[in-house]
């Protein structure tokens, strides 16, 4: 064992995946530090551990998850593949390209349980704070242990936070919203569309969660949709029942005013506005400070912290690649750690960083950020022995997406790709995305569809 210690905040698809990348390293016979990992829920998969739970959790925490039913992957899952356990690895045969939240929890699971992993991590005990003691040149962690109401501390020579950002809500105020008289959430706290079957919903934001849980409530049966987008919309060809409309100026009880002079009654809104980098636990010199960017700021290579070099972060970025990222990030981090890949002087570190800032910032369209991201991807796999795989192909395969999502924003999840790691071409799932109601892993892998006759209503 090489003799520092590691400690990892989450044990989410970003924490895993650090954990897989120093088990890769000790399978091949090298030394690997001490690591602990620590997960404040009661399971490992971070977002993917669906919880029915809003507010707080079993132990008055503030809840993680935002998750909700009837969630399916909203991007090919060909371009989240783990390069060393693919789909075809777990699963045993073709699946369709976008599978649901459960299906995509149990592959994630799947890699991680080949290894004994688990024993490394420590739930329920969430991470309280951080100081770093300059004279050790170690962190202290304060953590709490939930079940038994404990507070203990532990030092490690590195600190790892993989605690994700899509948790903490961006609330904005619209002048009247307060008197509402009908329901007002934010996407965080949205668990299915069941509620809304039969309403008049309004969903303020133009990104992924808005295009979401827009689609969902109409393929579940709302009355109408509206989308309220502050900068773009998202400009898709909608079904009848879908609309866009730019910001809302003000509420006046269930009365949304729009920017365009138009008004319309709710029944409900739901706050699709973002999400915050959120890190109570770390004090002001430690904490990352940004934007859902591709490339936040301070972040050397997108994981080493620039203030403090033994400081690392992953998956901090906004994200067209997932799962995939995250190991490429963690496969970085642990050669960074174990001391094989140096680092350059803060001043050149400085200007790599500034380059990617400034590459981000020229970068307008959907197109030209999955390019970006990329590139970044494809300079880290370039350092490490992560499996390299044909990052063109997945660059192509997001933009086909996008364009599929332009074409036929209902039925984009029909649509099969093929694999670059195993050249498997996806199956067509047994029933058309708007027809399946069942999101559940067994109704997935069921080989019988909706009949013909429900087909064709
Ligand atoms: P997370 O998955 O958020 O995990 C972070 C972990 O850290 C959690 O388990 C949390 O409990 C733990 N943690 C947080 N704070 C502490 C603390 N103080 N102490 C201890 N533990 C802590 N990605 C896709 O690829 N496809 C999709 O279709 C997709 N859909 C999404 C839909 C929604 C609604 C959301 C919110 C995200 C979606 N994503 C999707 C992105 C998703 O966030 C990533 O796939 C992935 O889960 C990020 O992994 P992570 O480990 O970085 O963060
Ligand atoms: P995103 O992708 O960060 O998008 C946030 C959206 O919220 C975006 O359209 C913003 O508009 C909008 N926003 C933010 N603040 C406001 C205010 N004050 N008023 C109006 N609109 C606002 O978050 P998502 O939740 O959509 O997606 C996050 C992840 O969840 C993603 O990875 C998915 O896979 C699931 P802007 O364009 O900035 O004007």
């Amino acid at each position: 064992m090489s003799n520092f210690k590691v400690g990892i905040i989450g044990a989410g698809p970003s924490g895993l995946a650090m954990l897989r990348a120093f088990e890769s390293e000790q399978k091949k016979g090298n030394p690997i530090p001490e690591i602990k990992c620590y997960e404040k829920q009661d399971n490992w998969g971070g977002m993917w551990n669906y919880t029915w739970r809003t507010g707080v959790g079993k132990y008055g925490e503030p809840l993680h998850g935002s998750m909700y039913k009837y969630l399916w992957s909203n991007g090919p899952k060909e371009c989240l593949e783990f390069a060393d356990y693919t789909f075809m690895d777990h699963f045993k045969q073709p699946i369709s390209s976008y599978p649901p939240r459960e299906v995509l929890f149990d592959y994630i699971e799947g890699r991680i349980k080949q290894s004994n992993a688990r024993d490394f991590i420590k739930f329920n005990t969430v991470a309280r704070w951080v100081d770093y003691v300059e004279d050790k040149k170690q962190f202290r962690v304060v953590f709490d242990d939930l079940v038994k109401n404990e507070t203990f501390e532990e030092y490690f020579d590195y600190l790892v936070v993989g605690t994700g950002h899509f948790s903490t809500p961006n609330m904005p105020y619209f002048k009247g919203i307060d008197s509402f008289p009908g329901t007002v959430m934010h996407a965080h706290d949205f668990r299915g569309a069941d509620q809304f079957i039969d309403k008049d919903i309004l969903l303020i934001g133009s990104s992924y969660s808005a295009e979401d849980i827009g689609v969902q409530c109409f393929k579940h049966g709302s009355k109408s949709v509206t989308i309220s987008y502050r900068t773009n919309p998202i400009g898709v060809k909608w079904p009848q029942g879908i609309e866009e409309k730019p910001l809302v100026t003000h509420f006046k009880d269930n009365v949304a005013y729009f920017k365009d002079g138009t008004k319309k009654e709710y029944d409900a809104v739901v706050l699709c506005t973002g999400y915050q980098h959120k890190f109570p636990f770390l004090p002001d010199n430690l904490r990352l400070k940004t934007k859902n960017n591709l490339y936040p700021d301070n972040l050397y290579k997108g994981v080493v912290f620039n203030e403090n070099e033994r400081l690392l972060f992953l998956g901090m970025q906004d994200q067209y690649y997932t799962f995939n990222m995250f190991d490429t990030q963690a496969w970085f981090a642990r050669d960074y750690m174990l001391g094989r890949i140096s680092l350059p002087n803060k001043e050149d570190r400085d200007m790599d960083i500034s380059k990617w800032v400034e590459l981000e910032k020229a970068s307008k369209t959907g197109e030209e950020h999955v390019d970006f991201q990329t590139d970044y991807i494809k300079d880290l796999i370039s350092m490490t022995d992560y499996p390299t795989f044909d990052l063109d192909k997945v660059a192509s395969m997001f933009k086909s997406w996008l364009n599929d999502k332009e074409t036929n924003i209902l039925s984009y999840r029909d649509k099969v790709y093929t694999s670059v790691m195993t050249e498997v071409t996806a199956e067509e799932h047994h029933t058309p995305w708007m027809k399946e109601l069942d999101d559940s892993l067994e109704r997935y892998l069921d080989e019988v569809g909706v009949d013909e006759e429900e087909l064709n209503k």
